[in-house]
């Protein structure tokens, strides 16, 4: 038996026992996995991979894709070269190749289609993002999922939750919802209302944590200055909520160990980073940071105190908004920009620009099919690795488990690219993963973690200059409301964002009277596209939701930026939708 880790994007990181036969288990004494795995590693083995290279659709040899590769990188002038990575898999060693790409002057995609935002906003006030994970939520009485569906994203959390009261503030009807004391079905951009409006609450009904604002906080009175300038009338309506239902939520938290866990959903918009900061002043409000059971947890910065490699400095396009067509050569490492990237038809209208388009990944997508160029790459399995994750702080050792005659690791894809063009070699791969978890890492009861958990997250200090939690002062809401539904954008099951199993429906509300299949045209500014419907009861009356990775998923989502963070802005518009006769 080894042992290794999820390298998915994912909260859990998983600890996997591999048999000899390479059976995927979950390790039984790992504290997180706890011996189990999700649908995407249980049935690993089942996706079709990509075997073998391409150019123009021929199948080649691995010899012969790399020559091509190297010929690419010499006839386009490396300004007109544009490496791209998405995260498809999360190891410290797949940023290898970023330094190559700044060794030979290309520009670098920078910027997030996922987490940035929000994290901006965290780091605003706390100074660093740490995360609560299942082991520190199992010590509360009450969790806040808002805007997070650990069912689908987060299964290893399950377990903490049982038996705790539990609130779910999300406009749709997850499956948690079912079991939770109280759901509030918010209308979609309506957190940062919502989160003020408590804020004003909780200092009306003098629930706030005064020893915690007094010791561990600045310009809290500045703070409630500001929320008081805000008519009551204005938040109640933003967040499309009721003083009954936020009666119930103050009730049900009151005096209690409560833990808020936060996920990408609040965040999907342009005021994305303030959304964060007023759900955070929330708990600095209730005193919920560095005690047990208590906090704020979103998707954490899972490199914090490392000192990580490939740092790199080079000139930069921005991730979400990345122009392709003003590149000759777009190099695409583990993303899947034409289903993933917002605006499809601006991610299309750039990559038919392109002179030479590689893709570098494990499997055929649309962005393979548009790819001139198609090196496969080794899965996790055959080749060394290391894992730090977003939701728990505990060191995922991936080592090299099988050799494999296919595809070609991200380190020896360097490796090549930099002795080719003549530029210094890496350090071994066991050097560079170890000198990463040597520069943050401690032993707890046999197993490997962050040091930064050593004590509770913000226990000692924030990580801001002043060292103490800092409200905020200001937001700029620039959404102008428009006619339409909002169209949710969600994770499924079965399925890593368009990785494995997607879900091709659009799902309506039942209101609209429409049968299963049926055909409906959406539009707005950013573009129009054709959906089969499924009629779903989980959905408010003004939402409809397409999962990630389903087909045409982001032919109507913003080309636009977060104010901070430069973060994708899924749900930032609205769209009409019309029968299609
Ligand atoms: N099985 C599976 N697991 C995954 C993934 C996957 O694709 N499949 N993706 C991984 C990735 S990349 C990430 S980033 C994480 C994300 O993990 P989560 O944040 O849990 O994922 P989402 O489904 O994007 O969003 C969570 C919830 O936000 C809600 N939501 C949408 N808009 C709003 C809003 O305006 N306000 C509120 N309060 N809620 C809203 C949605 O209805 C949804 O239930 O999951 C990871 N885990
Ligand atoms: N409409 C809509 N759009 C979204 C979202 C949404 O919820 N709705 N979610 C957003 C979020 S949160 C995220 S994180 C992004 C994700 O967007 P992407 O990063 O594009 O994610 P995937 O679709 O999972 O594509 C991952 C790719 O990585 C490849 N891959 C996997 N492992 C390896 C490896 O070891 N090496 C290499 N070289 N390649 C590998 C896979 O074959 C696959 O092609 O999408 C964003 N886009
Ligand atoms: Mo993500």
């Amino acid at each position: 038996m080894h042992f290794t880790t999820c390298p998915l994007d994912c909260f859990d990181g998983c600890s996997i026992a591999v048999s000899k036969e390479l059976k995927l288990k979950g390790n039984k004494a790992h504290p997180i996995t706890q011996g189990y795995l999700c649908h995407h590693l249980n049935h690993f083995h089942t996706f079709e991979r990509i075997e073998e290279p391409r150019y123009l659709g021929q199948s080649i040899k691995m010899e012969e894709a790399l020559t091509i590769l190297q010929e690419k990188l010499n006839t386009y002038e490396p300004s007109r070269t544009l490496f791209f990575k998405g995260s498809g898999n999360l190891g410290i060693m797949q940023s290898v190749t970023k330094q190559f790409f700044a060794s030979h002057r290309a520009v670098l995609a920078s910027g997030s289609l996922c987490d940035e935002a929000g994290d901006a906003g965290v780091c605003e006030g706390r100074g660093a993002n740490l995360c609560l994970s299942p082991l520190h939520v199992k010590d509360a009485e009450v969790v806040i999922l808002w805007g997070r569906n650990p069912t689908v994203t987060n299964s290893h959390m399950l377990p903490s939750l049982k038996g705790k009261t539990l609130i779910v503030i999300d406009p749709v009807k997850i499956d948690l919802s079912h079991h939770a004391d109280l759901h509030i079905q918010i209308k979609p951009r309506g957190d940062l209302y919502l989160a003020l409006l408590l804020c004003r609450l909780v200092a009306m009904e003098e629930m706030e944590d005064c020893t915690f604002l007094n010791e561990r906080t600045l310009n809290y009175k500045d703070f409630l200055d500001f929320i008081s300038g805000i008519p009551m009338r204005k938040l109640l309506d933003k967040a499309h909520v009721n003083l009954d239902e936020i009666g119930e939520l103050l009730h049900l938290i009151k005096g209690k160990k409560v833990s808020i866990l936060v996920g990408i959903g609040v965040q999907k918009y342009s005021f994305g980073h303030s959304v964060l900061r007023a759900i955070d002043a929330l708990g600095a409000m209730l005193g919920l940071f560095g005690k047990v059971g208590c906090g704020v947890g979103y998707l954490s910065n899972s490199g914090f105190g490392y000192s990580l490699p490939f740092k790199v400095d080079a000139k930069k396009e921005p991730l979400p908004i990345a122009n392709f067509g003003k590149y000759d050569l777009v190099f695409i490492q583990g993303g899947n920009p034409l289903n993933q990237m917002p605006c499809t038809s601006k991610v299309e209208e750039g990559l038919d620009k392109a002179k030479c388009i590689v893709y570098f990944g494990l499997h055929e997508n649309e962005t393979s099919a548009r790819a001139h160029l198609i090196i496969p790459a080794k899965t996790f399995l055959a080749k060394d690795d290391v894992k730090l994750s977003y939701g728990h702080p505990f060191v995922g050792r991936m080592p090299k488990i099988v050799e494999s005659p296919i595809g070609i690791s991200e380190y020896a894809l360097t490796q090549m690219l930099l002795a080719a063009f003549g530029h210094d070699s890496l350090e071994s791969e066991a050097t560079i993963i170890e000198k990463v978890i040597a520069s943050n890492s401690v032993e707890k009861d046999g197993f490997l973690i962050s040091k930064t958990y050593e004590d509770l997250p913000y226990e000692k200090t924030f990580y801001t200059k002043s060292g103490q939690f800092e409200f905020m002062d200001e937001f700029d809401d620039d959404f102008e409301d428009e006619e339409g539904f909002y169209l949710i954008a969600a994770k499924q099951n079965k399925s890593l964002n368009s990785q494995f199993v997607t879900d091709e429906y659009l799902y309506v509300p039942l209101c609209l009277g429409l049968e299963q299949e049926e055909r409906v045209r959406l539009t707005n500014r950013y573009g129009t596209c054709e959906y089969a419907v499924m009629p779903t009861a989980i959905l408010r009356d003004d939402c409809l939701l397409l999962y990630s990775g389903a087909k045409n998923a982001n032919r109507l989502t913003p080309h636009a930026m977060s104010q901070e963070g430069n973060c994708a802005t899924y749900q930032e518009m609205k769209v009409r939708l019309e029968k299609v006769t």
